[in-house]
């Protein structure tokens, strides 16, 4: 069976999953694209040398009957909207991250989902998909280093764009952690602390005001303590690392392959740059998942409308605490039984 698919949102991202869904992805086929800058999406169509549908407002796409599936790439506000209206037209969504940027537009996305009365919703936390944390989660699931106790990780950018906001850095950075040590540990989180430790002189920020590095000290209901560094202009690359110490040893996530050159008395391997080039493989896995689940008539099994509801929550705490200085709990809603089934 092949799913046809509408994508909402032709920016960054929009041009890569439309690239990735028109030449990798089997059992789905693009047939409508839409994005509210005109000329933005038809420009990205005539690029990629393809003739698809080209749509002014995510709601024309919605009401096309062709569309099946709809795939949110548009900006971060408007994950919410767009992903309600979809639900309540029962078109299947696959929403990149964050699902939305606010708790309660959370909810009302798991509202309109609920209401189908079936698993229609993905969003796009493509971490879980990466080999490296896979096998990641095995060696913990397995027990191979007892029970976790601490995780030391590292988000760092190469450098972000000059609008970059203090806030973002959690909504739209350190939400990738947020999501996959909650799956990767299987457990929730109960309190937050952001530290601010010395600024970097090098960050580019067009107020003037953007606060680069950060720590952020999560704390999960079975007490494990999580350190993340979030710092968006580290220079150097994107590097991003976990360690997880458990009772009998520590597991770390495996680096991307990269050959080891000997070289003028140095030995050195690479570093990527592009974030979209070090999960690569991880969005391909996800969407290929996301189809063939869907071409089987299966439920998708990746992070739920529930994990993206858990993030928006955590990172509301984060926010909260970057502006208090003070730890903040985690607060949230009963987990609807829709979720556990
Ligand atoms: C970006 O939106 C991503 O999703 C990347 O994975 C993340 O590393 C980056 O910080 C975000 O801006």
């Amino acid at each position: 069976m092949t799913l046809k698919a509408g994508i909402v949102g032709i920016g960054f991202i929009g041009v890569d999953h439309l690239k990735r869904l028109a030449n990798s992805i089997s059992g789905v086929e693009v047939v409508a694209v839409c994005d509210n800058v005109p000329g933005k999406a038809q420009k990205a169509l005539d690029d990629l040398d393809l003739k698809l549908k080209d749509y002014d407002h995510f709601q024309k796409l919605i009401d096309d009957p062709e569309v099946e599936v709809v795939v949110i790439t548009a900006s971060n506000e408007a994950h919410a909207d767009i992903a309600v209206a979809a639900l309540e037209a029962d078109k299947y969504v696959f929403c990149e991250k964050p699902l939305a940027l606010n708790a309660d537009d959370c909810q009302r996305v798991m509202e309109a989902e609920q209401k189908t009365g079936k698993k229609m919703l993905q969003v796009g936390f493509m971490r879980r998909y990466d080999a490296g944390y896979k096998r990641l989660k095995e060696v913990v699931d397995n027990g191979e280093i007892g029970e976790p106790l601490m995780l030391h990780c590292r988000h760092y950018n190469q450098s972000q764009v000059a609008d970059y906001k203090t806030a973002r850095a959690i909504y739209e950075t350190l939400i990738h952690e947020i999501d996959v040590l909650h799956w990767l540990l299987d457990d929730d989180y109960e309190q937050v602390k952001v530290y601010f430790p010395r600024q970097s002189s090098l960050v580019k920020s067009d107020d003037g005001r953007l606060k680069d590095p950060q720590v952020i000290v999560m704390e999960t209901t079975k007490g494990i303590n999580i350190v993340v560094e979030v710092f968006v202009n580290c220079q150097y690359g994107y590097d991003i690392n976990c360690d997880i110490t458990g009772e009998t040893g520590l597991a770390q996530l495996p680096n991307p392959a990269s050959v080891s050159i000997r070289k003028d008395a140095k030995n050195s391997t690479d570093i990527l740059v592009d974030w979209k080039e070090r999960f690569e493989e991880a969005y391909d896995v996800e969407f290929q998942d996301f189809f063939d689940r869907l071409n089987n008539n299966e439920d998708p099994t990746g992070p739920t409308s529930w994990d993206g509801y858990l993030a928006a929550i955590t990172a509301d705490a984060c926010v909260k605490s970057q502006v208090s200085g003070k730890t903040e709990l985690v607060k949230g809603a009963k987990k609807p039984e829709f979720y556990n089934a």
